[in-house]
């Protein structure tokens, strides 16, 4: 909000604290002061880091009054608080959110201006924490987000990684991986709190014992202690006044138990422990899935758990206690199984540390946990061998045994003689080596179950969980996932924010989604609808100046369509169903070089995993293919193919303003809801999709007219499958995708060599698990009616502007306020700007 002219020229004055103030004067002083007394330097001398530093601390002063009015409201309230429990946060750059949500990018701007600073090359020189790998992890930056605005008081509990996801670099073709060192150059928006921080313990045995009242206790002798330290980061709500905490541990060696009690005199044994305790938060793991038998993973899981149960019970005895109303105090949602094991160590800390009862302990366990599952992909559910578990955490194993006996026999007790009901429903994979499944560990610790996206929910509780749905149909929900508006819409795309706003007439449509119905009247209206591309068009070109630099690819934002498809490499996403199409356009205008068509640009971003040969071989192809196409000038006037390289949330945020097109192509049932598909369609791209994840529900907000289908539906490939799916069939019998495929056998994207994509075209070909060749066909049709749509300009930017109107569902704003209604039964704390 601009403060009045006059306002903005007067000095900062006593009441206009320079760490406080909004006006563009506190602004600048407060920016001068910050350049000195903490970065030690004056412009002349500052590097571009030195000048990023003193804008964050800035905005952080800013943020920090809010912060401590919180805390000291919510500690006075008592107010019920949500704990969200996650191994990722896919962060995102800070500065820019924060100057949204404060009010002020406006007015910082021209404060910065007036300082002569080039404002948009500070916020370039922000590292992103890339604390997640991808749609889980920017789900859980999107909720803390959304958890603010609505206000609702809250934590966010997880690892502070010292190297978050790795930098993708593109050569020859193949990714290579970077280390991300995002904390390099310090972080200025996170404070350390050294005194808080708890011990966590690994191995050795437990003992059983009577304590003083002659009640059976049990001990845990660990062979190793490490301690967790505390690191806050604010998380400011939009136009509001609550702040929420972030709070992020770091493994440290404990110096008393290891210097001391085991290596008094072995100093190099200490540096090790040292060492060794240090690893446990060094690095996220790349993977979408867990890699089998990782046992830092493991240990990294329970250690961020153990300090966050440690701190919730902390705070709980600090404020309110006593431990029999924990659960009325907060509710801790598990984000996926990886903090599963949060069921086991609450009621460890309950029943060895507080002498609680089992029966208390798992009372108020099981009132304290909710659980959302992210998968039913079998590769990415949780299990862990027994023997690791045995060996690693003791305690928690016995428990999580009593608790699976306890269970069993209630499952016995309902389901007479059905023993294979019972070995399907154990805690314990009984069969091969035996396992821990995770999944059902938070199950059964939980009150309340959820999925995110219809089909997903109903999936979840007709396959994947059917015993338990069919035990407690009450407990499973669906909430639908959201992305949050301000980083999606307004820090990513400001021309589109300022037009909608200009439609409208309010910003109000920032933290109410739904109003941007209002823009569904205009939707014809040839006025609008020519500024509306020239704010897409002003998006492409941004973007294409990017990708010549970082991908060396030239586009031509005015004549071509922009169709992307950004997200992990993964074989059931479907990027080599979107090449086989590319090399369909290819092949059609090799043979009609006059066949006129729409030019389009093709567009790919996305990381894949380390270990996953396949995906980083469909990244190998896809910049095979771009090389042949992008070189041959009897068709790169009409098709380009680029890679963008890194793409992480900061170059995200270049690319939902830029597409036309969106792909969401994922074979049915497999993508559990998408989020990308959301940002894409707020920045008024179309859709192309299966009937999969959150796709359906888009295409029913934005009206199917407005949403390209194409594919099977999750029941009919199941029907498929199970009357023995044969992709030999669809090769042979499609002349044209035969020879899609075959052209990439033959080696022209690969300088003759007829091996190198061998394995993925045989894979195709034989057995294609994804089924590709199945929806090819389809696939094709639709992209061709797409290009029809697009050439009628009005018919497309109406789709286009009636798709950013019929958004309002995928607010991440309306799913937190579902899960406080119906999850987590918890009221707003409301706080003022
Ligand atoms: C998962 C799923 C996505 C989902 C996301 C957030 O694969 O479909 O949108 O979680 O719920 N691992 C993921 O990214």
């Amino acid at each position: 909000e601009a403060p009045a002219e006059t306002e903005t020229e007067a000095p900062a004055t006593s009441h206009e604290h320079t760490r406080t103030g909004m006006s563009k004067a506190s602004l600048k002083q407060a920016y001068i002061d910050n350049l000195f007394y903490i970065q030690g330097r004056f412009r002349e001398v500052a590097t571009p880091h030195d000048l990023y530093m003193a804008a964050a601390f800035t905005v952080r002063d800013r943020m920090l009054e809010r912060w401590v009015k919180s805390a000291q409201v919510y500690k006075s309230s008592r107010a019920r608080t949500v704990c969200y429990l996650s191994a990722e946060y896919l962060l995102g750059p800070h500065l820019a959110n924060n100057l949204v949500n404060l009010g002020i990018a406006e007015v910082a701007q021209r404060a910065g201006e007036e300082l002569d600073l080039d404002f948009k090359a500070i916020l370039e020189e922000e590292e992103e924490p890339g604390l997640g790998n991808g749609g889980l992890g920017r789900l859980a930056a999107c909720y803390m987000d959304s958890l603010a605005t609505v206000q609702i008081p809250a934590i966010g509990y997880g690892i502070r990684y010292e190297f978050g996801i790795f930098d993708q670099i593109i050569e020859d073709g193949w990714q290579v991986e970077r280390s991300d060192t995002w904390l390099r150059n310090g972080n200025p928006w996170e404070i350390p709190r050294p005194k808080i921080s708890f011990p966590v313990m690994y191995g050795g045995h437990t003992e059983h014992y009577r304590d003083q009242a002659e009640r059976p206790r049990v001990r845990w002798i660990p062979d190793m202690v490490i301690s967790g330290v505390a690191y806050d980061t604010p998380v400011l709500g939009y136009g509001v006044g609550n702040v929420n905490l972030l709070r992020l541990w770091k493994a440290e060696a404990t110096e008393s138990f290891d210097f001391q009690t085991f290596n008094v005199g072995d100093y190099y044994g200490a540096v090790h422990a040292k060492i060794e305790a240090e690893t446990i938060s060094k690095v996220l793991y790349p993977n979408d899935d867990p890699e089998a038998g990782k046992e830092l993973r493991l240990k990294q899981q329970y250690f961020f758990v153990s300090c966050s149960i440690q701190d919730m019970i902390r705070l709980h005895l600090n404020t309110v206690g006593p431990l029999e109303t924990f659960h009325e105090k907060f509710v801790a949602q598990l984000n996926d199984t990886h903090p599963a094991i949060a069921v086991a160590e609450l009621m460890r800390l309950l029943m060895d540390d507080h002498a609680v009862t089992w029966d208390d302990a798992w009372a108020t366990t099981r009132a304290t946990f909710c659980y959302t599952n992210h998968t039913l992909l079998p590769e990415a559910l949780e299990t862990w061998s027994v023997a690791l578990f045995e060996r690693l955490l003791p305690r928690h194993l016995e428990i999580i045994y009593e608790i699976n006996r306890r269970f069993l026999d209630e499952v016995r007790v309902r389901y007479l003689g059905d023993e294979e009901r019972v070995a399907r429903m154990s805690l314990i994979d009984e069969a091969g080596g035996r396992r821990i499944r995770m999944a059902h560990l938070a199950v059964v610790g939980s009150r309340a179950v959820n999925g995110v996206a219809a089909l997903h929910s109903e999936l979840i509780k007709t396959t994947l969980l059917k015993d338990f749905y069919e035990m407690a149909p009450e407990r499973f929900h669906n909430v639908t996932n959201g992305v949050t508006p301000r980083r999606f819409i307004v820090v990513s795309n400001p021309r589109l924010a300022e037009l909608i706003t200009e439609v409208c007439g309010h910003d109000r449509w920032i933290r109410d989604l739904d109003s941007l119905r209002e823009l569904e009247a205009h939707a014809d209206d040839p006025k609008l609808q020519a500024r509306w591309r020239e704010v897409k068009t002003a998006a492409k070109r941004d973007l294409a100046v990017w990708l010549k630099r970082h991908a060396g690819v030239l586009l031509d934002p005015q004549t071509m369509m922009f169709d992307i498809q950004a997200k992990r490499l993964h074989e059931y996403k479907r990027q080599h169903l979107n090449v086989l199409h590319i090399i369909r356009v290819y092949q059609r205008l090799k043979q009609n070089p006059n066949l006129g068509m729409v030019p389009r640009a093709f567009i790919f971003g996305g990381k894949a995993a380390p270990g996953y040969y396949m995906a980083k071989l469909m990244i190998k192809l896809i910049n095979a293919v771009a090389e042949v196409i992008n070189n041959d000038p009897q068709v790169n006037g009409y098709i380009r193919v680029a890679f963008m390289p890194d793409f992480n949330v900061k170059n995200g945020q270049r690319l939902y303003p830029a597409a036309d097109l969106s792909e969401q192509i994922s074979l049915a049932g497999k993508e559990a809801s998408g989020t990308g598909n959301m940002k894409f369609s707020m920045n008024g791209a179309l859709t192309v999709g299966t009937l999969d994840g959150a796709n359906i529900e888009i295409r029913e907000e934005v009206g199917a007219e407005n949403f390209f289908l194409f594919g099977m539906t999750a029941e009919e490939v199941r029907r498929k499958q199970d009357e023995g799916y044969r992709p030999w069939d669809y090769y042979h019998g499609d002349q044209e995708l035969k020879s899609d495929i075959d052209l990439i056998a033959s080696g022209l994207f690969s300088h003759g060599d007829t091996n190198l994509f061998r394995p993925l075209t045989e894979h195709l070909i034989h057995q294609d698990p994804f089924m590709v060749l199945a929806d090819y066909r389809a696939y094709l049709e639709c992209q061709d009616r797409i290009s029809t749509v697009y050439d009628r300009p009005a018919e497309w930017d109406r789709m286009s502007i009636l798709n950013v109107a019929r958004m309002g569902k995928f607010s991440s704003d309306r799913s937190i306020r579902e899960y406080a209604e119906r999850i987590w039964s918890i009221e707003p704390q409301p706080l003022g700007a």
